[in-house]
């Protein structure tokens, strides 16, 4: 008997419900990179994630390439170790927990797709029962990565999960995910797919806003798994006409989203003031910029 008050996700139509057709929204925080901070992965910070924020998810961040990258010189053993001690933080919190294969500058994901299919079909035999898990195949497809070449990679990688699961599957879109639209061409053969679309305020504008329309007004189910309101490199001031303008999207089409990112970097994207070790942090603890994207972004409608 399962008496969470998780429930498990369906995508119907464009709309994220749960079995009984409820909409349901999430929203939450993306870790950086857990190679970069596996400290942040502790009781501490998830209960700062789930009682001080409020928020319903989180999102790990699993970088493929990028310093010690799970396909390139990270300790696959520990990174795989991280992710499982984070999902069981988030579950026993009664959080959904996005695990984020996160591609970046190896801007196929079919270059590491080897890798992508042993870590999901791990981790979807491993959490098959649990309505927590959601699948984030490809972070942010760059370069001369196509949404036909993105789409090849799905079609191999999602049936490795299919086999043990019926979970939520996130899937990236071109140009860092910024391009959701295009998988309106050709959409994935299979249940409980949404597409994600990425932004960052203070650089992505009009012409992105019009993409993720698009796409939402072509019926395209549409999850922003990343996001922040400063600039693309996650820094510089945050531009608040912009976000605000992202927001009304946001909230017009009810869509989940997570922030980036759950750390005390110096950088803007780093939500936490001041790095003092990790703790309970509280809304004190926020900069900012990161506490009017508090308020403005992640409210619970329910
Ligand atoms: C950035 C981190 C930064 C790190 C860099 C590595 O904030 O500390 O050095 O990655 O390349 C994305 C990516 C995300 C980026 C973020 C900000 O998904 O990995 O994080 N961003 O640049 N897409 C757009 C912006």
């Amino acid at each position: 008997m399962n008496d969470s008050a998780i429930k498990k996700l369906c995508v119907s139509g464009s709309v994220l419900t749960d079995t009984s057709g409820r909409p349901v929204r999430l929203f939450g925080m993306s870790t950086h990179g857990l190679a970069w901070h596996p400290e942040v992965i502790c009781e501490e910070a998830f209960d700062s994630v789930k009682y001080e924020f409020h928020h319903n998810c989180i999102r790990l961040a699993l970088y493929t390439s990028e310093y010690g990258g799970y396909c390139t010189s990270g300790n696959k053993a520990e990174l795989m170790s991280l992710l499982e001690k984070g999902i069981d933080l988030a579950v026993k919190r009664d959080m959904y927990v996005i695990i984020d294969w996160h591609t970046l500058s190896d801007n196929d994901p079919n270059i590491y797709i080897k890798e992508a299919k042993e870590v999901f079909g791990i981790l979807s035999e491993k959490y098959h029962a649990l309505p927590n898990v959601i699948y984030e195949i490809c972070n942010e497809p760059n370069g001369s990565c196509t949404w036909d070449d993105i789409y090849e990679y799905a079609l191999s990688v999602i049936p490795v999960i299919r086999k043990n699961s019926d979970g939520l599957v996130l899937v990236g879109t071109p140009q860092w995910s910024q391009i959701p639209a295009a998988a309106l061409k050709r959409l994935l053969p299979y249940d409980n797919i949404m597409y994600t679309c990425h932004f960052y305020a203070a650089t992505h504008g009009n012409g992105i806003r019009q993409n993720l329309l698009e796409a939402l007004n072509g019926g395209l189910p549409v999850f922003v798994s990343e996001f922040n309101i400063c600039d693309a490199f996650g820094d510089g001031p945050a531009n608040m006409e912009s976000a605000e303008k992202w927001l009304n999207i946001l909230e017009t089409y009810d869509l989940s989203r997570i922030c980036w990112n759950l750390s005390a970097r110096p950088d803007t994207s780093a939500v936490i003031r001041t790095d003092e070790g990790i703790k309970r942090w509280t809304k004190a603890d926020l900069k900012d910029d990161s506490l009017w994207l508090m308020k403005h972004f992640m409210r619970d409608k329910t």
